[in-house]
């Protein structure tokens, strides 16, 4: 018996030593250690011996199979290390070659005006509303003091959907919400980005559909010089401290006085050149005091309350800034335009 298990421990470390794979080793393993092996086999003849060679018999058999258990563990931790390195030889890279540049689309010139204003102007404590593109009658024009048969309301310049109604023309009508909904009471300090829709036909500085930015605030003892101090710091902010603004008379029906703001124009320094059509300032926005009927209608007592309302196109504004010269490059989405205001991602 003793010759036996001696026997099976060297036949069994030459198959370990042999095994070149996994697999093969785990065949091995069953072969001889398991439930039907040679081992237990002799295990089972045990009962055979006398009492006193049973323990020896029992220890060597034990010794021969841990002999057997330790060598398959080694062998496994020598062919799995061979399989990891022979994967890392298979799968080397060359760390040397250039990599592939990973194109990354941008924003929108339009996105990056509009969130740059909005920055500008949350710095100075307002804050962004927004409301529908699909508007009644009633926000868009009545209560902006543009009541049914005014003239800036011809049916023939705005998309119409049904009577009441129709595309937004400006972005005001979140303005006369906003008001409408504070009830009379307390400020209000709000700028109103947004799509708006007129019915133009395009062209180089028309666009049926644009991104307007409208500005209100209401308040006790708003006056015309609060604004104009409110459109310089927007002006030198966005266009440059070395420019100059200058406000005109205007008419808007919402707004009471109006006015209209120009910036000097930086390409001919006030010379007169053909962006500034040789006058020496750039049109850039309309203005004014609220009119008392708009503040009645949302609810406010004139006679306590006034404001100021700013309203730009944000097309125009980015046209000026980056020398734009076709609004239309806006909307065709071509990627030799938008490519030009790509700043790579930190
Ligand atoms: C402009 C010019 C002047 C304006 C007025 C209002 C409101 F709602 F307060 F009446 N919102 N925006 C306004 C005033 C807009 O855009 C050229």
């Amino acid at each position: 018996m003793q010759d036996r298990l001696k026997e099976l421990e060297g036949e069994a470390i030459s198959k370990v030593e042999s095994a070149s794979s996994l697999k093969e080793l785990n065949e091995v393993r069953v072969s001889f250690l398991g439930k039907k092996g040679p081992i237990t086999e002799v295990l089972k003849g045990m009962g055979k011996l006398s009492a006193e060679e049973r323990p020896k018999m029992g220890a060597l058999a034990n010794e021969v199979r841990d002999v057997i258990s330790m060598r398959i563990e080694s062998k496994q931790q020598e062919l799995e290390e061979a399989a990891v390195n022979e994967k890392l030889a298979s799968e080397t890279i060359d760390i040397t070659l250039p990599g592939r540049p990973v194109r990354t689309g941008s924003h929108h010139p339009l996105t990056k005006i509009v969130e740059e204003l909005e920055d500008l102007f949350i710095g100075m404590g307002y804050t962004v509303a927004e409301g529908p593109e699909v508007e009644k009658d009633y926000y868009n024009f009545e209560a902006l003091n543009l009541p049914k048969g005014h003239p800036a309301r011809d049916m023939q310049d705005s998309f119409y959907i049904t009577e009441e109604f129709l595309l937004r023309t400006h972005t005001s009508p979140v303005q006369a919400r906003t008001m409408e909904k504070n009830n009379g009471q307390g400020p209000v300090k709000i700028i109103c980005p947004g799509k708006v829709y007129r019915r133009d036909n395009d062209d180089a500085t028309h666009s049926h559909q644009f991104m307007q930015i409208e500005g209100l605030v209401v308040d006790e003892n708003i006056r015309m010089s609060d604004l104009k101090g409110t459109l310089e710091v927007f002006a030198k902010k966005m266009f440059g401290d070395d420019r100059e603004i200058r406000l005109r008379p205007s008419f808007f029906p919402f707004t009471e006085p109006s006015v209209e703001m120009d910036i000097s124009c930086k390409i001919c320094g006030g010379a007169g050149c053909s962006v500034c059509k040789k006058t020496g300032w750039i049109e850039i926005l309309g203005a004014g005091m609220v009119h008392p009927n708009v503040l009645e209608m949302a609810g406010y007592d004139s006679k306590k309350y006034t404001g100021f309302a700013f309203g730009m196109g944000a097309e125009r504004i980015a046209m000026l800034k980056y020398g734009i010269d076709d609004i239309r490059h806006f909307y065709t989405d071509d990627i030799r335009f938008l490519t030009q205001f790509s700043v790579p991602e930190e």
